[in-house]
């Protein structure tokens, strides 16, 4: 386990005992939702996660401190409305930490953390991925699922990026994709966008085995879990599109790039969709926390029956 992170007692116990943790991240708290929604999401996400059988670890930087696991005032003080944080991508820890500062992890920065103490399973509402148009803003998210062992349970990538260049990137990095009772990548709003992701999984148990078996084979890349957002909750693609064109327009207008992008792009999309996009993006985010639970219980009773990879 990596020194510099500071593991809360359940956890370390969790650990030492190889029982079900999913780890959560928290760039969505500080950077993703607005204010009252976030503190209500990630709290609901942790409730979610214990009624499913497995222990709930949020990541985040508290004054330059790496986290996993926070306490009940930890999480709201990186979700107040005046909190000051920063987001905490691969690239981000050294500075955060030696400038103590207070920061949410993104996906990356939650796979670091995850991957560093030995947790498998991580529950997120959308990946980072190739940003739209001829950019080179391809999200490090990318990068480091190619390196994390890690089950990564998501509704895909955002629909605001290039989803085609996003899934042949995953490809590139030999992250399997497996759709989570579909065959197609889910749009992260929609629950389909057209494209077929190769692989699927009809159970939480067939998920835990081919990532079990991934791993065997000594393959240390993530494995991301595409679940579609509930049936209920969609907006469908074809109302969206134009959403997302006129928020990248905003963007290009503002002249807009780099970390700042993705949260501005969100926030655009839920204005103009009248909040229905942030509706939608709660819903899918205590779905997956659901999964990642059930998920991550199947792996545990699969590492009790089986030697230990060495
Ligand atoms: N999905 C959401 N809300 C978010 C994000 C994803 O529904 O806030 C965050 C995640 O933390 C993800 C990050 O890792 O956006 C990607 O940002 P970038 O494109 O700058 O790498
Ligand atoms: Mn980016």
């Amino acid at each position: 386990m990596n020194p510099t992170t500071v593991v809360t007692k359940e956890i370390q116990q969790a650990l030492a005992m190889k029982k079900a943790i999913v780890a959560l991240e928290s760039a969505v708290i500080t950077h993703g939702l607005p204010a009252p929604h976030n503190l209500e999401t990630a709290q609901a996400m942790e409730r979610i996660v214990r009624e499913n059988g497995a222990i709930p670890g949020t990541t985040a930087l508290i004054n330059g401190r790496v986290k996993l696991g926070l306490t009940p005032d930890e999480l709201a003080s990186i979700a107040a409305p005046d909190a000051k944080t920063v987001k905490i991508s691969s690239r981000d820890f050294g500075y955060a930490m030696a400038k103590q500062l207070n920061g949410g992890t993104t996906v990356a920065g939650t796979l670091t953390i995850a991957a560093s103490a030995g947790v498998k399973v991580f529950a997120t509402g959308g990946i980072g991925g190739v940003h739209r148009g001829m950019t080179q803003d391809v999200s490090n998210d990318l990068f480091t699922l190619a390196s994390a062992p890690v089950v990564v349970v998501c509704s895909g990538a955002k629909a605001i990026l290039d989803l085609p260049a996003t899934l042949e990137t995953l490809e590139t990095y030999g992250v399997p994709v497996v759709g989570y009772r579909t065959d197609e990548l889910p749009a992260f709003y929609s629950r389909s966008s057209g494209l077929k992701v190769g692989i699927t999984a009809d159970t939480p148990q067939m998920v835990a085995e081919i990532a079990q078996a991934h791993w065997e084979m000594g393959l240390r890349s993530g494995v991301v879990v595409a679940q579609p957002i509930p049936e209920g909750d969609e907006i469908p693609k074809e109302n969206l599109e134009m959403v997302i064109e006129r928020a990248i327009n905003d963007a290009e207008a503002q002249q807009l790039q780099g970390a700042a992008l993705t949260p501005y792009l969100l926030a655009r999309v839920s204005n103009y969709t009248k909040g229905a996009s942030l509706k939608a993006n709660l819903a899918l985010l205590r779905n997956n926390a659901e999964l990642a639970a059930r998920i991550a219980v199947a792996l545990a009773q699969m590492s009790t029956m089986r030697a230990p990879i060495t």
